[in-house]
């Protein structure tokens, strides 16, 4: 008997379809099967994991979630990775988290081998795992800790935020209801699994509801278009980026193949945008391709979804509309003091979706909190009774093509090149990835820094939307006052230019 709410629920329609992958069709019978005998492996015995962090690098689809399930239902901590980070930030995650073993998929073995052998640590092929011999399984009470998922803040290394099975509970069971979500549905799910938006609103919620959930490995406007097409998916979730680049694909067809994508993609129920600012030419040119308003809504790592327009009723474009049912906000000037309708200030939140802590990290989880009240370091502002969000408090954090990524962290890896004395990252604003990671460098006397020798080097240390796509050399950098870079000038500096 699991007290794991996700799994309970899973409980309630054994034998409907829950996740349709490469593979083929599973059911929730198969899910609850295949992780219980995952539980069973992991535990080799044991009566419960007792919240030891169990990380997982596996392909979007059956598999992982019979592995996330698998490592829940043994009472431990499930840490997914990503194949777009390189191994020292792997390596950085695995340490930081002092995770106990290992399961991968044959496409990152060898990967996961060799970080798995450098910490003499077990590694388990998800295969073998899915197959072993069913056991009694532990009693994972919902206050435990589920999930560890990793969120650049602006300090230079990337915080472990722990989410319980209460907080992703109340996290979907909110949005399932908001949205109205119903057990007929069907989602197609092209986001990573390493962050909130994939693995809460894609992929739990349907979950919760009895729905199934197409998981496709990788984004693929093409593979998309056809999918939305199809008939068969009635739900899509995607950052703006995704859906820029889902109308530079439909305005590259032919007009006969664009009425049918247009009339197609019009019968779905819902369309949601989150995870960064929708620009409103994306909105617009979304509604005249499909019909639909895209429903934008705003969340973040450590809360989940705070903020959704209405399913029914306006969605205002550039707004985030009103708190979702239990979810509570205000907004605060720095001094911490309420601000008026129509007056910016910073969002705060509270509510049962919200996190506890940063993953061994008091200080920081202390200095994110007011009398209970989570900072989110965005500045919003309330306008006949809908939010908009007017950007990050801090110019160190970017957000390119839905991912948050901290300045100060680039900055630190790039100052390790021999030719580069100072250097200061930016986000450029960008129609098609929001933000656009760009490093302006001092070079070192006679050296000279080049965008293509830099590029690979920093791919093998940091994740590929971290990279800089753009370099900007400067003779010095511009200094406030206090001697101190000044960003907003550099900015300046930037935009100036061809
Ligand atoms: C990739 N490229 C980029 C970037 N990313 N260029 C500039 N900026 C970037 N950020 C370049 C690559 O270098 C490559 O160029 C080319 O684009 C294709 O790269 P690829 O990796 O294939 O890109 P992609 O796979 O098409 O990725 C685009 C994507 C992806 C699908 C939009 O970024 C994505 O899945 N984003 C979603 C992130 C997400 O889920 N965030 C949620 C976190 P070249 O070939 O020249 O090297 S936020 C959250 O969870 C909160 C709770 C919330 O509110 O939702
Ligand atoms: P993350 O920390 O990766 O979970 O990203 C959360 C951040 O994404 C928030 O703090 C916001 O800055 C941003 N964000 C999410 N949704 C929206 C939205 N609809 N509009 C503007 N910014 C958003």
């Amino acid at each position: 008997m699991s007290s794991i709410p996700l799994i309970l629920q899973a409980e309630a329609h054994p034998g409907r379809t829950a996740i349709v992958d490469r593979e083929g069709s599973h059911t929730y019978r198969d899910l609850l099967d295949a992780s219980a005998r995952a539980a069973a492996g992991l535990l080799a015995g044991r009566a419960s994991l007792d919240g030891a962090r169990i990380a997982f690098l596996m392909p979007s689809g059956f598999e992982h979630v019979a592995v996330e399930w698998g490592v829940w239902r043994a009472g431990g901590i499930a840490v997914p990775l990503t194949a777009q980070h390189p191994k020292p930030e792997l390596a950085y995650e695995l340490d930081l988290l002092k995770v106990e073993a290992l399961v991968a998929h044959p496409e990152s073995r060898a990967l996961l081998g060799e970080l798995a052998a450098e910490r003499e640590l077990p590694l388990h092929a998800a295969s073998e795992l899915l197959r072993a011999a069913p056991a009694a399984l532990p009693d994972v009470r919902p206050e435990r800790p589920a999930l560890v998922v990793f969120t650049s803040g602006t300090t230079a290394r990337p915080k472990g935020v722990v989410l319980s099975h209460a907080n992703l509970a109340f996290q979907v069971e909110t949005l399932v209801k908001a949205w109205g979500w119903r057990a007929d549905d069907r989602i197609l799910h092209v986001l990573p699994l390493h962050h909130v938006h994939g693995i809460v609103n894609v992929l739990c919620c349907p979950l919760w509801a009895g729905a199934c959930c197409e998981m496709h490995a990788k984004f693929e406007p093409e593979t998309a278009w056809a999918r939305l097409a199809g008939g068969e998916i009635t739900v899509f979730m995607a950052v703006p980026t995704i859906y820029a680049r889902l109308i530079a694909a439909y305005e590259a067809q032919p007009p006969e193949r664009r009425r049918e994508l247009s009339a197609r993609a019009a019968k779905l129920r819902l369309m949601v945008s989150g995870s960064a600012a929708l620009p409103e030419e994306t909105l617009r040119r979304w509604r005249e391709l499909t019909g639909h308003v895209l429903l934008e809504r705003y969340g973040m790592t450590e809360i989940g979804m705070a903020l959704s327009n209405p399913l029914h009723g306006e969605r205002r474009p550039r707004h985030v509309g009103q708190p979702l049912p239990g979810v509570e906000v205000k907004l605060r000037d720095e001094q911490g003091r309420p601000v008026g309708d129509g007056q910016p200030g910073e969002l705060y939140v509270r509510g049962p979706g919200v996190f506890k802590q940063y993953w061994e990290n008091p200080d920081a989880t202390a200095a994110s909190f007011v009398d209970g009240w989570f900072r989110t370091g965005d500045t919003a502002v309330l306008e006949d009774g809908s939010y908009r969000i007017l950007g990050r408090n801090s110019v160190d954090i970017i957000k390119t093509g839905g991912y948050k990524v901290s300045a100060l962290e680039i900055e630190d890896v790039l100052l390790k090149r021999p030719e580069i004395a100072e250097c200061a990252v930016l986000g450029l604003p960008d129609p098609e990835w929001g933000e656009r990671v760009c490093a302006v460098v001092v070079p070192k006397a006679g050296a000279a820094v080049s965008l293509d020798e830099l590029r690979p080097w920093a791919k093998e240390r940091l994740a590929g939307y971290k990279v800089p796509t753009r370099l900007v050399t400067l003779e010095a950098l511009p200094r406030n006052a206090m001697g101190k870079v000044s960003k907003p000038e550099v900015l300046k500096i930037v935009q100036r230019m061809p």
